[in-house]
């Protein structure tokens, strides 16, 4: 039964089952009728309880339906909610657990609602590509007000009962017991007036210059979402629900659901949504399924080196009640990263507070214990091994920690790149011995690459995913190899970037075109924001940098391969991004943030070019766009020949969740379907062939295999990638 009905004295409760979400899927939606209208008819029914089975309220519409003819059977839920709301009788909507998109819809028909202290509640719809469609662009401003609403709307964001409270979106906060407690409320209101109560009658608090309001939301939101039509699908739905009355409102937002199903955006984010979820489920290349092993329980966990990367791994790890021993070298990197660590434990703490949950949740931070002392890492059940990179470095560490941890314990190195199974080789315990690549800041960045050495057991897999999860993440598990996945792609990508540099272009606008396609920012962006002086010193040691230019040498070359000393010259110039003031843009100050045009650069590209005789060039976008992301993507089907990835939904997910690739889009591997293989193939070859001495353009075999069947569509590249690997 997808909704049952029992009787509470006087009060009918209709609960959702439909596990594990109580997505409102077709059979729902009509169960849901099927109740309301027979406890409707009851005579001893004198109000009903809406509520959601197993703790759960509801996660809205079902996803899966969208692009099924399902989704368009009646009745909708817009009509369900138009029924409850109409009710003569009382609703009250009892929510535990969450009460997401449609079930917030569902929840706002209502005409009372009594949440659980640790349910959330939001209007998520943007993040999948669509808005509210069930009335919720058109109620939800109506209960709260114009600003309220639409930041919730735009942002997708998901509150706490405590906070819905402040906001008045729900009417009871109750520590327990929320069924019950929403059965009360509605023997209370019997008889009540429910005009007032029926969100689609009340009038709308707006502000008074509404027209100027939504046009600064507009362009806000043109500029933050770049490219993606959701939000400013929804901005215009809350303007409807001002400036319509509200059967007119709820048109308006149909109509803006279908123009945005037409945009191919929603199926790209909901591609999205679905990959984020599979990552967790894939069975090895080499065999063995790691998401059948039961995960060891991490009760305790140590982090070593409290630079940046540490002290945000401590603090996700506290957030996820793990108590934790943070671990320096000598006192004085201790008191500092002490301090940093404090200092963000306390603004958690506050934050939390806001939310309401400390009252329901104790502190709500797992402890932090600082310590010089490897001996105190005796009994700790996993380590995260975050000191910079450096291979004789972390040798040493795992060396000792070798000696010192408990047998069973797990050991993991934070490293963006670095040999796994070397670090491993040093152990005892080359089995528990796992990759854990953490982005900046590690408290904030959703994902984590897990990386499997040669040795790891399907044991200490399964507990590192785990641990992922249970700190918010979004775990993706990929193999070994030089930089992993995510920077192993970003290399041809930077690659591209620089020599488009070098043949015509101006940083501004090869960041332009990549920031008008949804990039968060465009490649000298990010690099003068991660510092150019890191990948400089790291090929310095590795004695890459210094190559020798001839003069009237067209393009540089490295070992017979193209490679850009650009970045190099600015380093040697003291030029490192951000932190010298000075990069590929000027900042005014050391650690500035604006970035503005440098008019030095283009001299510096001038003089380049003159030294080596190039004839600057006009590159259109396309040409930029083509370049960059061709390059990216061509690497990621090496990386899934490789078996670096089982399967481009990881890369997807690891682009979308690290790398600030426009989720709108699906993420590379998807994205590349959309163009269609044939045409990326096509594109590739063009720029390969006026640039042999860039080998990681040649279109590899796997796109060339896959573009000869004509591009299939996603969901069947693993097939390929299985026929595949019996050949290689
Ligand atoms: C909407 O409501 C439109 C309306 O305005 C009206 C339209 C007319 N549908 O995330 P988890 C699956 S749009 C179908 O791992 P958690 C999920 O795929 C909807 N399936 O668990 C997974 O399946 P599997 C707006 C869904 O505890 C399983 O449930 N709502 C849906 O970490 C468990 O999911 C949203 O956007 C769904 N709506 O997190 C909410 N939701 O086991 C989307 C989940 O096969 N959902 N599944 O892999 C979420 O944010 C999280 O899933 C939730 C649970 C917080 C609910």
């Amino acid at each position: 039964m997808a909704a049952t009905r029992r009787l509470s004295h006087t009060v009918a409760v209709i609960t959702i089952n439909h596990p594990p979400v109580n997505a409102l899927s077709s059979a729902v939606r009509r169960s849901l009728v099927k109740e309301f209208g027979d406890a409707d008819k009851d005579p001893s029914v004198e109000a009903i309880v809406l509520s959601g089975a197993n703790g759960k309220f509801s996660a809205g519409a079902d996803i899966r339906e969208f692009s099924t003819s399902a989704f368009k059977t009646v009745p909708s839920l817009e009509e369900i909610n138009g029924t409850i709301e109409g009710s003569r009788k009382p609703v009250v909507a009892a929510i535990e657990g969450v009460a997401l998109g449609g079930g917030l819809e569902l929840a706002l028909a209502c005409h009372y609602r009594v949440a659980d202290i640790q349910a959330h509640v939001g209007l998520p719809e943007v993040l999948i590509g669509i808005l509210p469609a069930a009335g919720g662009t058109q109620r939800l401003p109506r209960l709260i007000g114009v600003p309220a609403a639409l930041d919730m709307i735009v942002r997708g964001s998901r509150i706490s009962a405590t906070e819905a409270l402040q906001l008045g979106i729900v009417d009871e906060v109750v520590q327990n017991n929320t069924i019950e407690a929403a059965i009360q409320l509605a023997r209370k209101v019997v008889g009540r007036p429910l005009d007032i109560r029926r969100l689609s009658a009340v009038p709308v608090r707006s502000p008074p210059s509404i027209d100027a309001f939504l046009d600064a939301a507009m362009e806000k939101a043109r500029r933050q979402f770049r490219g993606a039509r959701a939000p400013l699908a929804c901005i215009e739905a809350v303007g409807a629900s001002v400036k319509l009355p509200y059967s007119q409102g709820v048109a308006k937002e149909r109509d803006l659901f279908l123009s945005l199903w037409a945009t191919g955006q929603p199926q790209a984010q909901q591609y999205a949504f679905f990959a984020e979820r599979g990552v967790g489920k894939w069975s090895l290349p080499t065999g063995g399924r790691w998401d059948t092993v039961p995960p060891k329980p991490i009760r305790s966990a140590a982090v070593i080196g409290l630079g940046t990367m540490g002290r945000g791994i401590v603090i996700s790890l506290s957030k996820a009640k793990i108590p934790v021993i943070a671990l320096e070298q000598d006192m004085k990197q201790l008191e500092q990263g002490s301090k940093a660590v404090n200092g963000l434990l306390e603004r958690e703490a506050e934050k939390m507070k806001k939310q309401g949950q400390t009252a329901a949740l104790g502190n709500g931070l797992g402890s932090v214990h600082f310590t010089v002392d490897f001996g105190e890492l005796r009994d700790v059940d996993l380590i995260i091994e975050a000191v910079y990179e450096n291979m004789k470095l972390k040798k040493e560490i795992f060396r000792r920690l070798s000696s010192i941890c408990k047998p069973d314990a797990f050991l993991c190195t934070n490293t963006s790149g670095l040999n796994i199974d070397e670090i491993a080789s040093v152990t005892n315990r080359p089995q528990q011995v796992i990759g854990t690549h953490f982005f900046s800041p590690a408290n904030i960045m959703r994902l984590l690459e897990v990386v499997r050495g040669r040795e790891t057991s399907l044991t200490t897999i399964a507990t590192a995913m785990n641990i992922g999860k249970v700190l918010g993440k979004v775990a993706v598990l990929v193999g070994n190899c030089p930089l992993f996945v995510g920077n192993r792609m970003l290399g041809p990508y930077l690659d591209q970037a620089n020599y488009l540099l070098e043949e015509g272009c101006r940083p501004e606008e090869v960041d332009q075109a990549l920031e008008e396609f949804g990039f968060a920012m465009g490649p000298f962006r990010m690099m003068d924001l991660a510092g150019l002086d890191v990948g400089w010193r790291s090929r310095m040691e590795k004695g890459l940098t210094g190559a020798k230019v001839p003069a009237g040498t067209p393009t540089c070359q490295r070992g017979g391969t193209r490679y850009s000393p650009l970045a190099d010259m600015l380093c040697e110039l003291g030029r490192f991004g951000q932190k010298s003031g000075k990069g590929w843009y000027q900042y005014g100050e050391p650690g500035g943030r604006n970035a503005k045009p440098d008019p030095w650069v283009l001299v510096f590209l001038e003089m380049y070019r003159s030294t080596h005789q190039i004839k600057q060039r006009p590159v259109n976008r396309e040409e930029i766009l083509e370049r960059c992301l061709y390059a990216l993507i061509n690497e990621g089907f090496k990386v899934l020949e490789d078996g670096i990835a089982s399967g481009p939904e990881d890369i997807d997910v690891i682009y979308n969740n690290g790398y600030g690739w426009p989720k709108h889009t699906g993420g590379p591997m998807y994205y590349a379907a959309t163009v269609g293989l044939p045409r990326v193939l096509e594109q590739l070859e063009k720029y390969y062939k006026a640039n042999v001495d860039v080998p990681n353009m040649k279109p590899t075999f796997l796109l060339k295999k896959l573009a000869a069947v004509g591009g299939p569509p996603i969901k069947e590249w693993r097939t390929q990638l299985g026929n595949l690997s019996n050949k290689l």
